[in-house]
């Protein structure tokens, strides 16, 4: 025995195994998992070559030295033969990846109907050559109220008197702050809209909310007249109520602008007959609009003896609303996906 073992080490059996190792490391067709019983298989802690360390007692004790560096380039050489291997490729006959299966699928997603209905609303005017612009939410009084001629004791102030940060900062009311920041960085000629979130006071109901989203549009130049307002917003009318739809201007009231109207669309349900949805009118409000009063182009240092303009903003949920038969606008922020789906 003592023999036979003293016999296998020598320094062709350390080099047979060696060489034995490195092939079955370096197979083609080796996975991990055949790397990892390789290695343990030789340099495990039962392993071939660690049985070969145990036989160095029986060596002659001059042979060794020789042997054990034997042994020990043998391991490094197994070891690199092991690490020095990238992941091998999958064996043909069982491939990682099954071409024939159906694919996995990805959940889509879509716009949220409010921006859903911003998007529809910017095309048309893009299409009349308007720009979008974006301002802040957390606003300067100066630019919510001030610079839109609604000072400090008007009355109209109460129903967005509002949601105050500091002294003068607070939660803008409209995004006419994004005109004015506009007018205040250009010169005529301006055709711009403004979307975004407005914060005011509201008591939350059905067609209430202390946030919404609003779309406001103005044009400035010389020689814009209230003719052109009415062109303008006909035409987005048409645009998103179809061809026919026909539009009522009522004498209205805003601080901003002079004269102001409200604008009505003829019912897009029953087409003016009267239904539930005009609650028998035949005509809906849509916006409201006018003139952009004078006292707003000498806050932002415009002639308005040389520029007229006219502006106008609407609610997007109510336009929504109208749009889709919606009854109740808190729906529209319950991140309800049952909801949400339907649109
Ligand atoms: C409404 C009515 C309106 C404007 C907004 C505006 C902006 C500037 C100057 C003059 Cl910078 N006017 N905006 C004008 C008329 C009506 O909004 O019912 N909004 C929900």
């Amino acid at each position: 025995m003592g023999e036979t073992t003293q016999g296998s080490l020598t320094p062709e059996s350390i080099r047979e195994l060696q060489d034995r190792a490195v092939a079955e490391a370096a197979s083609a067709t080796a996975t991990p998992a055949d790397l990892e019983a390789v290695r343990v298989r030789y340099l495990g802690r039962k392993g071939l070559l660690r049985e070969m360390y145990s036989q160095l007692g029986v060596v002659a004790p001059e042979q060794r030295p020789i042997i054990g560096q034997l042994l020990n380039a043998a391991r490094q050489t197994i070891e690199q033969a092991l690490q020095g291997r990238p992941a091998a490729p999958a064996a043909p006959s069982r491939p990682a990846f099954d071409f024939t299966l159906p694919g996995r699928k990805l959940p889509r997603g879509r716009l949220h109907p409010i921006n859903d209905t911003i998007e529809a609303i910017k095309d048309i005017f893009k299409r009349l050559g308007f720009e979008v612009a974006f301002g802040p939410e957390v606003e300067l009084d100066y630019y919510n109220f001030e610079a839109l001629n609604i000072p400090a004791d008007h009355p109209s102030r109460d129903s967005f008197d509002t949601f105050f940060l500091h002294d003068d900062v607070l939660l803008r009311s409209q995004t006419s702050t994004v005109q004015i920041r506009t007018m205040e960085n250009r010169r005529p000629p301006i055709r711009v809209i403004a979307p975004g979130k407005v914060y005011r006071p509201d008591t939350v109901d059905a067609t209430h909310g202390f946030l919404f989203h609003q779309l406001e549009g103005l044009v400035v130049d010389e020689g814009v007249t209230m003719a052109d307002l009415k062109y303008v917003l006909h035409e987005f009318a048409r645009g998103l109520y179809g061809p026919d739809v026909k539009m009522r201007f009522r004498p209205s009231f805003f601080p901003f602008t002079e004269p102001s109207v409200e604008v009505d669309v003829s019912c897009f349900v029953c087409g003016g007959k009267g239904c539930s949805v005009c609650k028998r009118a035949g005509w809906i409000e849509i916006l409201g609009a006018g003139m952009v009063d004078p006292n707003v182009f000498r806050y932002v240092g415009y002639d308005s003896e040389r520029y007229t303009g006219f502006a106008f903003g609407m609610g997007v949920e109510r336009v929504l609303m109208r749009r889709h038969g919606i009854n109740d606008m808190r729906l529209l922020l319950e991140n309800d996906l049952r909801f949400l789906r339907q649109f």
